[in-house]
C-alpha cells in the first residue's frame, strides 16, 4: 500500500481492447496516463472468460485494434479465434507497445470522486493505492459484472465444484467422467455445452430461454497469405468505422412487409447462406420492428434447427413452435455443432419453466423428476451488463451524487453514450447508450476513444479545464435511444439488452440502435463541444 497520491493527466480503467487503445494513444499524444485493471493481465473480457469453448463470435480481422505496430505483425489462425489465441493477441500487443509499463494490475477501483475544488477526479483502490487525474476514462467492458443464481443449497450445501463461466479459474478443470450441470443457455452456456458434451459423463442443461444461435462460418486461416490480406486492411478498417455494424456486413434496406412469402423465402435463403451474423444484421430492415417479418425469420430459423436435432421433444425445447421472444432481440450467438450435442445420449435438456430446480443437496440437483448426482455446476447466467460494471464502483460527481443513484433513478441516462451530466471530464467507453451492443466492439470502442482524443486536444488548445454535457441535450439524446427501443420488439425480449435480467433494473433499450455511421456523425459535434458546457 502506498501512502502517496499518484498524479496523472488521465486515468484509464480496464485493460481490454478499449483500455489498451486509450493508453497507447494518450501516451503518444504526450499525456501522463496510467491504466488500472482488477485482473492480473491484459485482455479484459478475454482475461476472465476462459471457460471451455470460449471463442469470439466477431470475425478477424475486424475484431482487433487498428494499431499498425500490432496488426502488421499478427496472424490469426482462425477467423473466429478462441480465448487462448485472444490472450496471445493481448500478449503480442503488449510486447509491441510495452503497455505494461503504464499499467497496474490486480487493483480494484472502489471510489472515483470528482473534487469540485480542484476539478480533478480522486481515485481510491481496494489495495489502498490512491491517484488523482484530470480525465477519468473508465472502459470497463459490458460484461464485467457477473450475475450468479441463488438456488437453494447451491452456495451453502453443494460440495462439488461451482464455476461461473466469466470467472473461470486459471487452472485445468477436469470434467472427464463427471456429472455436470450447466445453468443458462446464452452465448457462454452454448459455447461451453458445445465443447464439454463429448467429455463429461452426463450433462444436465437447465435452459430458461433458448438461444437462437446462428451458424459460425469458421475458417482455418493458417494457409492464408497475410501479406496479401494486409493490403486490404486499411480499406477494411475505414469501412468498418463507416458501416452500420462495425463489420463488413451491410445492412439491408429491404422490408419484409414488402415481400411475398416466396420472396421472403428467397431472401432468407440468401442471407442464411452467408452464415454468421448475416441472418441478423443483414436481415430485413424491419426485423426488429415488425412482428410479421420477425415471425417469418423465426420460422425459417426454427426449421433449420429441427433438421439437426433428432429427438422431437428436445428440438421443441430448443426451437419451440411459438417463439418465446422476438427473433434477434436477444443476442444470437454463433455455433458450429451446438445443436448436434443434443443427439448424444449423455446430454439431458431441462426447460426450467417446466422443470424448475428445487434445490441442490451435497451431491445432487433436485427437480420434480427426482435427484441427479452432480459433481460440478457451471453457471452461465450472464451479467448486469453495461451499467453494472459502473454502478458497482462508488463514482461520485457534482454535489456528491453517485452514478449508481443517477442511473437507478433516471435509467441509464447519458449524452452520446460517452458522458453524463454532473460528472465532468469523465468519458466512459463501451458503456450504456453507445452502439456497443449492435456493433463489433473494437470498432465502437475506437470510435469513442478517437473522439475523446480530439476533445482533450481541443480543450487544451482552447484553455478549457472541464467539459460536461448540457442537461437538456442529455435528456433529448437519452430519450431518443429509449424511444427507438420502445417502438421496437426488443422490449418483448426480457434479457440483458434491456436490463430485464437484473431484478430492480429499469427496463429500457441500453444501446444506440442507429448504427455506427450515424453515431460517428453525432460524435463530430462533441469535438466542437456542441451540447456541452465548458469551463
Ligand atoms: O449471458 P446471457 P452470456 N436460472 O445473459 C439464463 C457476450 N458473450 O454470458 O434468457 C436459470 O446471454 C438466461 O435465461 P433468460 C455476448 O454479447 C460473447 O451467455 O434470462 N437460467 C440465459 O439463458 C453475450 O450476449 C461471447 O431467460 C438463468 C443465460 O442464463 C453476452 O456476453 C461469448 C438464470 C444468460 O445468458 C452475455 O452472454 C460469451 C437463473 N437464475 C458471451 N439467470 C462471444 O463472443 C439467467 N439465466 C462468443
Amino acid at each position: 500500500m502506498s501512502e502517496s497520491i499518484a498524479e496523472y493527466d488521465a486515468i484509464v480503467i480496464g485493460a481490454g481492447f478499449g483500455g489498451c487503445y486509450l493508453v497507447h494513444h494518450l501516451r503518444k499524444m504526450g499525456y501522463k496516463v496510467h491504466g488500472y485493471d482488477a485482473g492480473s493481465e491484459f485482455g479484459g473480457t478475454w482475461h476472465h472468460n476462459q471457460y471451455p469453448g470460449a471463442r469470439v463470435d466477431s470475425h478477424a480481422p475486424f475484431y482487433e485494434l487498428t494499431i499498425p505496430e500490432v496488426y502488421e505483425s499478427w496472424n490469426w489462425s482462425r477467423n473466429y479465434p478462441n480465448w487462448q489465441e485472444l490472450q496471445s493477441y493481448f500478449r503480442h500487443m503488449d510486447s509491441k507497445l510495452n503497455l505494461r509499463k503504464d499499467y497496474t494490475f490486480n487493483t480494484w477501483l472502489t471510489d472515483a470522486i470528482f473534487n469540485e475544488k480542484t476539478n480533478r477526479w480522486d481515485l481510491k483502490f481496494k489495495n489502498g493505492d490512491r491517484a488523482t487525474c484530470r480525465f477519468f476514462i473508465p472502459s470497463l467492458g459490458l460484461s464485467a459484472a457477473p450475475m450468479t443464481p441463488n438456488y437453494k443449497g447451491l452456495n451453502d450445501k453443494f460440495k462439488g465444484e461451482v464455476y461461473h463461466t466469466s470467472r473461470w479459474p486459471k487452472k485445468t478443470v477436469n470434467m472427464e467422467d463427471k456429472n455436470v450441470v450447466v445453468i443458462g443457455t446464452g452465448a457462454s452456456g452454448l459455447q461451453c455445452i458445445q465443447e464439454i458434451s463429448p467429455v463429461v459423463k452426463n450433462l444436465y442443461v437447465f435452459q430458461r430461454s433458448p438461444c437462437f444461435a446462428l451458424p459460425m462460418p469458421q475458417e482455418d486461416l493458417s494457409d492464408y497469405s497475410y501479406a496479401n490480406r494486409r493490403k486490404n486492411y486499411e480499406g477494411w478498417y475505414k469501412n468498418r468505422a463507416q458501416g452500420f455494424s462495425g463489420f463488413n456486413i451491410p445492412k439491408s434496406s429491404r422490408k419484409g412487409t414488402d415481400d411475398t412469402p416466396e420472396q421472403k423465402k428467397q431472401f432468407f435463403d440468401e442471407v442464411w447462406a452467408k452464415k454468421g451474423f448475416y441472418f441478423w444484421v443483414a436481415n430485413y430492415s424491419d426485423l426488429f420492428f415488425n412482428k410479421e417479418t420477425n415471425d417469418a425469420a423465426y420460422a425459417y430459423w426454427r426449421a433449420s434447427i429441427h433438421k439437426r436435432v433428432h429427438d422431437k421433444e428436445k428440438a421443441e425445447k430448443l426451437a419451440p413452435k411459438v417463439a418465446p421472444y422476438p427473433f434477434g432481440c436477444k443476442r444470437p450467438s454463433l455455433e458450429t455443432h451446438y445443436y448436434e450435442q443434443y443427439n448424444r445420449p449423455n446430454v439431458h435438456l431441462f426447460d426450467i419453466k417446466e422443470e424448475p430446480i428445487i434445490e441442490f443437496t451435497e451431491d445432487s440437483v433436485i427437480t420434480k423428476s427426482g435427484a441427479k448426482k452432480v459433481d460440478m455446476v457451471i453457471t452461465a447466467t450472464g451479467f448486469d451488463a453495461l451499467t453494472g460494471p459502473y454502478t458497482r464502483i462508488n463514482i461520485q460527481g457534482r454535489n456528491g451524487r453517485t452514478l449508481k443513484d443517477k442511473w437507478f433513478e433516471e435509467g441509464a441516462t447519458t449524452y452520446l453514450g460517452i458522458t453524463t451530466y454532473g460528472f465532468p471530464n469523465m468519458f466512459f467507453i463501451g458503456g450504456p447508450q453507445s452502439p456497443i451492443i449492435f456493433t463489433n466492439n473494437p470498432s465502437c470502442l475506437q470510435a469513442q476513444a478517437d473522439v475523446v482524443f480530439d476533445v482533450m486536444k481541443n480543450m487544451d488548445a482552447q484553455g478549457i479545464d472541464t467539459i460536461e454535457p448540457i442537461l437538456d441535450n442529455e435528456t433529448a439524446y437519452a430519450k431518443q435511444v429509449r424511444d427507438v427501443g420502445d417502438n421496437s420488439l426488443f422490449m418483448q425480449a426480457k434479457g440483458w439488452y434491456i436490463g430485464a435480467n437484473v431484478p430492480g433494473k429499469r427496463e429500457e433499450l441500453l444501446s444506440w440502435l442507429g448504427g455506427l455511421e450515424a453515431y460517428n456523425e453525432l460524435l463530430e459535434d462533441m469535438k466542437q463541444f456542441n451540447g456541452f458546457k465548458v469551463n
